[in-house]
């Protein structure tokens, strides 16, 4: 049974152990509905701090987490072992020789942390715009993740076995981190995000409906493509002020949503998945072993940004 723990708002006064208490009780209820692997938002201990701006990021500090587990986190890993029950966590990670990243860990019902990974993709900007509404500096407060996407298998309670993978919030958006995930052949995808439910750059209108839609339709074809769970786990509510969405969704590998949050704050939504599920896919459509051309993929891995083609001249 998967499960998404999807978290309400985290003020800028709460402390941890706020969150770490909202964080049981779901998991509580997890294991009351049977739940093998629940999935926790990114940066689930604090609030978005990155809409903050710090002249000197040190005053941030305070925002990361040096250990995990921590004094403060500790429970969290108890409450897997007692649960026999894995879990999947986001937070802010400052290492001992000082580097930040956006990080999440998953942790099997042994409570033993089994995989980690650092955020590739950050979104918005280092420096404090005066003309965005609200700022979203992830890249000011952390570095671009270190490890890759990788993927391990391991037992999650009846699911005995899953290839599972991860990524954080924005990585949803971007095909080539679902593929990298889909080619160790992820049975389950965990992700946690933080997504304001407006546009705050100020650069024309964005849809307020689309700003949702798109975070399902970006998880949705990942699935599909790569024929694997996903579990998508927002922190949702209004957070001093500054609104985020919610609609955490559980989507199958055929693409649909199979579960999917009605409320903005904290709420459990589960899904029995069976990971036999995954096989159609990966043995038809995508079969990647006999369908991939990679020798036509070269520019995804060459090139960044995109260049303008060649003009058509008539002979
Ligand atoms: N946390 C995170 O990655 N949020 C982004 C919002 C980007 S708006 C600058 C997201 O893709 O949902």
């Amino acid at each position: 049974m998967l499960g998404a723990a999807q978290l309400g708002p985290i003020q800028l006064a709460d402390d941890r152990k706020v969150a770490v208490d909202r964080m049981l009780a779901l998991m509580s209820d997890a294991h009351r509905r049977g739940v093998e692997l629940l999935v926790f938002p990114e940066l689930a201990l604090t609030t978005f701090f990155p809409r903050w701006y710090h002249e000197d990021i040190a005053e941030a500090d305070r925002f990361y987490e040096t250990a995990m587990p921590s004094n403060e986190t500790a429970a969290l890993f108890e409450a897997a072992q007692r649960y026999r029950m894995g879990f999947h966590l986001g937070y802010a990670e400052r290492t001992p020789d000082g580097r930040r990243f956006n990080t999440a860990i998953l942790v099997n019902p042994k409570g033993e942390i089994i995989l980690k990974y650092r955020k590739v993709h950050l979104p918005g900007h280092a420096e404090y715009l005066p003309n965005r509404k609200v700022q979203h500096l992830e890249k000011r407060y952390f570095e671009v993740g270190d490890l890759g996407f990788p993927v391990i298998r391991d037992a999650i309670g009846r699911l005995d076995g899953a290839n599972m993978g991860m990524m954080i919030c924005n990585d949803r958006r971007w095909p080539e981190a679902w593929r990298v995930l889909g080619l160790q052949s992820v049975e389950v995808v965990a992700l946690g995000y933080n997504t304001p439910s407006l546009n705050m750059e100020n650069r024309g209108f964005e849809a307020h409906h689309l700003r949702v839609e798109h975070s399902h339709l970006s998880i949705r074809a990942g699935c599909y493509q790569n024929a694997c769970w996903g579990v998508a786990t927002a922190k949702a509510g209004t957070e001093d002020g500054n609104e985020l969405f919610g609609h955490s969704i559980i989507v199958n590998p055929g693409g649909e949503i199979v579960a999917m949050a009605d409320t903005w704050d904290d709420q459990l939504i589960t899904h029995e998945a069976d990971l036999d599920a995954c096989r159609l896919g990966r043995s038809t459509i995508f079969n990647f072993a006999a369908h991939r051309r990679p020798e036509a993929y070269g520019r995804i891995v060459e090139q960044t940004g995109a260049v303008a083609p060649p003009v058509w001249e008539s002979k």
